[in-house]
């Protein structure tokens, strides 16, 4: 967009009352009862929930690396010692044994996460920070006219209301240049403005009012130990009325206009993930400065010259509309959605929020989003609202390669590289081998030991699968300085899974041992349940894309050659994905009952998706078992479940199976007393609890319904998985990312392409699914490749930088 129009647009968004638009405006008429109806803000480091209060209003405060805890040593360094009798159990088909060994010697030193509650041990939880509350003079009067929407196309938040006859507003939004919260408050009337501001935290903190400002600072719980400090500051600016700063607190009487800068830091320290960087007070001071200083119009242009490009990077559309949508609520339209009312914007809502609350949980340069992203209105968050490295982390950045938001990855891949030093030793502890491992939990402070319970916290592959984050990456841009700059992290996690590998008795199989199928049990044919086993699937197939990919990266880099054929070797003696007496993919070496058969896992489906060895058009067997496995498993699911569940359907190209599941992931679920998968009024996804893993993973399944570019020729596939539902028969979407690095524009009429382009963003050659009748020409008009009867692969070179159009 050039300088004008993006002006032009600002202006737009900021002095209209935002457009009803239903494809990018989330709604409500009440202010927000819980944090679950609140509305999320964020540029990737400060988080803030606006709940709208037109009296006791309360914003919910976050900074992503609020984490209690800190570095520790859990590893159990005698643990390989143990090693050898666990496989000899597992050899033997003695897995009970085997799993009480495990229990016995081979999970963390200490509390491990807490069981969830790692607030007050070494662990840590990420916390919320605290809040900031806006206690009006006025409690009496009645308000009306209420609206607070959040609009995805500016990433504005704004309440209204009337008291007395005179319209309120207050827009807020967290500004990525400037690192700082923004609260503007206006008033009809002159004068008409009176509140007192608050900043405050359950525990840890301390509020001083400093030069008008007002000041949190403290210091989290670390086991015993000096935790994280933590600073933030809030200053307010009025026009007209005056502004008192007394009792910890800002009370602002008969101003005109008032605005609210807040912004807030730790000493987390990104370069080596320890407590012990700069102290954040002065930090935060100086941000603060530096933009009350300036304009608010000048600060809120800065903010969309930044938050535009992302966003607009890619626009999906669906051109049906339902009446009456536009000015329903959106828990109304949930409510209707899930009556099977029409509404086409809905999902198309659901694709736009993926994106803005990635853009508002990931920022270059600070740690990736977490099962929150980064809005946490508790000190002792689900999970820890930590990173867990079994499907969570992984799904939170499926969306980022495929829907233009590529340099969002940077915190994930910067997060994955710092696993590697504390990965090393617990490698060498538990395993003794080279290279480097991560198990199922981990979090800021670099936690790679297996977790306190032997069940689900041995699976030794989380490490592995976080590695296919880069290799998918560098699929995605050909960003060969990427590559080699990362080549180091897949080679050591391949180093430690070459090392433990083992032969089994059977077949002379290479599997792990010991390991097991995420948080999944088995019933063996004597009877016994147990989790512990040798090479359950997801392992095999996670070492036969990450070999794959070593394999390939060396060749790209021209490194390694001796190992790496050494490599392929090993590669082709690992356990195949086979099909079960019931039809079904088995999940374990061997055809074992599963122990809950609806189970939310269904980690031997990696082979299908993430990972593409199983396609319908290379392995028509396998992609015949995996439908029965999810046929087994049924719909339903917790909310993140549903979400790669879209992925599996869409991957099999069965855009009306993907589409249910995106209703049940649409399916409402209230704040209080929420049971089962679906979305929260504010369509945070509901687990339950809330975990936005499920947000990012719908939102790469939309994607992967419209565009795919999956399996080793990487063959562009338009329209794949498109829904025959009439509200998506005509839409157009643009900005998707495929593989070979190529970005892809496309419309279509009636279910099929009308016209489409391919911009090459590295040359090479582009190998695409031409639909038939549809022919591929270039910069100068000049034909590609020819018009066909029928749908059918054609491949061209292509130049970098140029578009190729198909019509
Ligand atoms: C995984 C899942 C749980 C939950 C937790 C945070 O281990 O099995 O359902 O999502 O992560």
């Amino acid at each position: 967009m050039n300088h004008v129009l993006l002006t032009a647009a600002i202006l737009a968004a900021g002095l209209t009352a935002s457009a009803q638009k239903p494809d990018a405006v989330l709604r409500f008429n009440e202010p927000a009862a819980h944090y679950q109806e609140s509305l999320p803000l964020g540029n990737g480091t400060i988080g803030a929930m606006i709940t709208g209060h037109p009296v006791r209003d309360r914003i919910m405060l976050n900074e992503i690396s609020m984490w209690s805890g800190g570095v520790q040593d859990a590893d159990s360094d005698t643990a390989y010692r143990i090693l050898p009798r666990i496989r000899e159990s597992l050899l033997a088909g003695r897995n009970k044994e085997a799993q009480q060994l495990l229990q016995q010697y081979f999970i963390c030193k200490g509390e491990g996460s807490g069981h969830g509650n790692g607030a007050n041990v070494p662990y840590g939880a990420y916390q919320a920070f605290g809040d900031l509350t806006l206690q009006w003079k006025d409690t009496l009067s009645p308000w009306t006219h209420y609206r607070r929407v959040l609009n995805l196309e500016t990433a504005v938040a704004r309440t209204s209301w009337q008291r007395k006859g005179v319209v309120y507003t207050q827009e807020a939004w967290v500004s990525i240049p400037d690192n700082i919260l923004a609260v503007r408050i206006t008033s009809a009337r002159k004068g008409g403005i009176s509140f007192t501001a608050a900043l405050s935290r359950k525990e840890h903190a301390t509020v001083q009012a400093n030069k008008g400002a007002l000041e949190i600072t403290g210091q989290l719980p670390n086991g015993g130990q000096p935790g994280l400090r933590f600073a933030g500051a809030l200053q307010v600016k009025t026009t007209g009325g005056r502004q008192v700063a007394e009792n910890g607190a800002i009370r602002v009487e008969n101003a005109d206009e008032c605005l609210l800068l807040f912004s807030a830091a730790t000493d987390y320290n990104m370069n080596d993930y320890t407590q012990n960087g700069a102290d954040p007070l002065p930090l935060v001071r100086q941000t603060l400065q530096r933009s009350s200083a300036r304009a608010y119009a000048q600060l809120f242009q800065a903010q969309q010259r930044a938050y535009l490009p992302l966003f607009n990077r890619s626009r999906f559309r669906l051109d049906a509309t339902a009446p009456g949508t536009d000015t329903l609520s959106t828990p109304a339209r949930l409510a209707r959605y899930y009556e099977r009312r029409p509404d086409p914007q809905l999902p198309v809502l659901y694709y736009n929020y993926g994106r803005y609350l990635l853009i508002g949980s990931s920022r270059p340069g600070g740690l990736p989003a977490n099962l929150q992203g980064l809005w946490a209105p508790e000190y002792q968050t689900p999970w820890n609202g930590d990173y867990h490295i079994n499907i969570n982390l992984q799904m939170n950045y499926w969306l980022a390669p495929v829907t233009g938001l590529q340099d969002l990855s940077e915190p994930l891949h910067h997060y994955i590289r710092n696993l590697v030093a504390p990965g090393q030793k617990t490698a060498k502890a538990y395993y003794n081998a080279p290279g480097w491992v991560a198990h199922v939990i981990t979090n800021p402070w670099g936690f790679t030991s297996p977790g306190e319970g032997a069940d689900w916290g041995s699976t030794l592959t989380g490490g592995a699968w976080l590695c296919e984050h880069i290799w998918e990456h560098y699929r995605f841009t050909r960003d060969t300085a990427f590559l080699r700059q990362y080549y180091p992290v897949l080679k050591g996690s391949a180093e430690f899974l070459e090392a433990i590998l083992i032969e089994e008795p059977q077949h002379g199989w290479l599997v792990t041992a010991p390991s097991n199928s995420p948080e999944h049990s088995y019933i063996m044919p004597d009877g016994t349940r147990g989790s512990t086993v040798m090479g359950p699937t997801i392992d095999m197939q996670i070492c036969r894309e990450l070999f794959g990919a070593c394999i390939e990266a060396s060749r790209i880099l021209g490194t390694d050659t001796a190992w790496t054929r050494k490599l392929a070797h090993t590669r082709s003696r690992l356990a195949p994905n086979r099909v079960g007496q019931a039809g079904d993919l088995n999940e374990w070496l061997h055809d074992w009952k599963d122990n809950e058969p609806k189970h939310r896992h269904i980690s031997h489906l990696y082979g299908l998706h993430p990972y593409d060895e199983i396609t319908p058009w290379n392995t028509p067997e396998l992609t015949a078992a995996v439908r029965e496995t999810l046929r087994q498993r049924g719909d339903d699911g917790t909310g993140w479940s549903l979400a790669w569940k879209v992925n599996f359907w869409a991957r099999l190209g069965d855009g009306d199976h993907a589409l249910e599941l995106i209703h049940k992931l649409l399916r409402p679920v209230p704040p209080v007393n929420p049971r089962g998968g679906g979305s929260y009024p504010n369509l945070f996804c509901a687990h339950p609890p809330f975990q936005i893993d499920g947000n990012f993973g719908g939102t790469a399944g939309i994607a992967e319904m419209l565009l795919q570019s999956h399996g080793d020729t990487a063959v562009i596939r338009m329209l794949p998985a498109l829904p025959t539902e009439s509200g998506w028969q005509k839409g157009a979407v643009k900005g998707l990312h495929t593989r070979g690095a190529f970005v892809v524009d496309m419309s279509w009429d009636k279910g099929a392409i009308t016209h489409a382009s391919i911009l090459s963003t590295k040359g090479g050659a582009c190998r695409v699914l031409l639909p038939a009748g549809k022919q591929v020409s270039g910069a100068k008009g000049n034909i590609m490749a020819q018009p066909g009867p029928a749908a059918r692969i054609v491949e061209f070179a292509t130049l970098k930088g140029v578009k190729y159009t198909i019509r």
